[in-house]
């Protein structure tokens, strides 16, 4: 080295201790883009934004929906996911990932090699979307196998709703008990922690049931009258990539990512027939 390098070296490494570095957990999303931007990409964006996490985004479709209902979707070609993943791991430090919407059902073992290849060592928070709100398809059929077999294995934490969590156990939930029973089954088939998001169960009160290491924590807030803006279950999931991404324990990460989603659904936004949760 010349003394030159020497010197500019050691002037770089005795800067780099004065300079105010701004440290942001970074999350990075693969999911689906919903253009009305309450779900999915958008959605989770929104959160992790708000929660003062940088996001980095892998998109594996682009959807074509309003709250009301899925008009049209375009799924991307598996060469332009890989090559998302390369812009962004090549330099990008990655403390949590949230998997959403892939649609293909060839995505899962797709997206387990690319976490491998690029050694991502970070909580994954899987979110089996098989369904939207409305009832429309997400998901090829099959996709349940295919979750199930290639991304619960690495998961942290799988969170369905109610009706994703039917689908994968094939057991009716139409109770806070049902969820508890179907929690612990899922949990115990898959040797992971299951959070089923209870949103849609209509009560007074709203329950997230999680069960985690052989303990069920229920997570009970009372229900907002009136209130069902679009992109909850995204949002609850997101959340709790970043409390994980903060080193928060699961039942810690869980319970401040409801109870901040619970303040945006006080606060949503009523925009044409539709209900949002507050970008900010
Ligand atoms: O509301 C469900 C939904 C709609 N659209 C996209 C999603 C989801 C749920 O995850 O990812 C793109």
């Amino acid at each position: 080295m010349t003394h030159l390098k020497l010197y500019c070296f050691f002037l770089y490494f005795i800067l780099s201790f004065f300079e105010d570095h701004h440290k942001m957990n970074g999350i990075l999303i693969i999911g689906g883009s919903d253009c009305s931007c309450g779900a999915g990409i958008q959605g989770d964006l929104k959160m992790i934004t708000c929660l003062g996490a940088y996001a980095t985004t892998v998109i594996t479709c682009v959807v074509a929906e309003h709250p009301g209902r899925v008009e049209s979707l375009y799924h991307l070609p598996s060469s332009i996911i890989e090559s998302q993943f390369h812009s962004i791991l090549d330099f990008f430090p990655i403390d949590a990932i949230k998997i959403g919407m892939l649609y293909k059902k060839e995505l899962p073992q797709k997206i387990v090699e690319l976490i491998r290849r690029f050694k991502i060592n970070a909580p994954i928070v899987v979110d089996p979307v098989l369904a939207a709100g409305n009832g429309d398809s997400l998901a090829e059929p099959g996709m349940e196998e295919e979750l199930a077999k290639n991304l619960f294995p690495l998961a942290t934490v799988v969170t369905p709703n109610i009706e994703e969590a039917e689908l994968l156990s094939g057991l009716r939930i139409e109770s806070p008990e049902d969820m508890l029973r179907v929690a612990q089954d899922l949990s115990e088939q898959y040797s992971t922690s299951f959070l089923i998001k209870g949103g849609h169960l209509q009560d007074k009160t709203t329950v997230d049931v999680l069960y985690h290491k052989g303990i069920a924590h229920k997570f009970e807030l009372p229900r907002i009258p009136h209130a069902n803006p679009h992109g909850t279950g995204c949002s609850l999931a997101s959340a709790t990539a970043v409390f994980l991404a903060q080193g928060l324990e699961l039942p810690k990460a869980v319970e401040k990512a409801k109870t901040k989603l619970y303040e945006k659904i006080k606060s949503q936004l009523q925009i044409g027939p539709f209900y949002f949760l507050p970008p900010t």
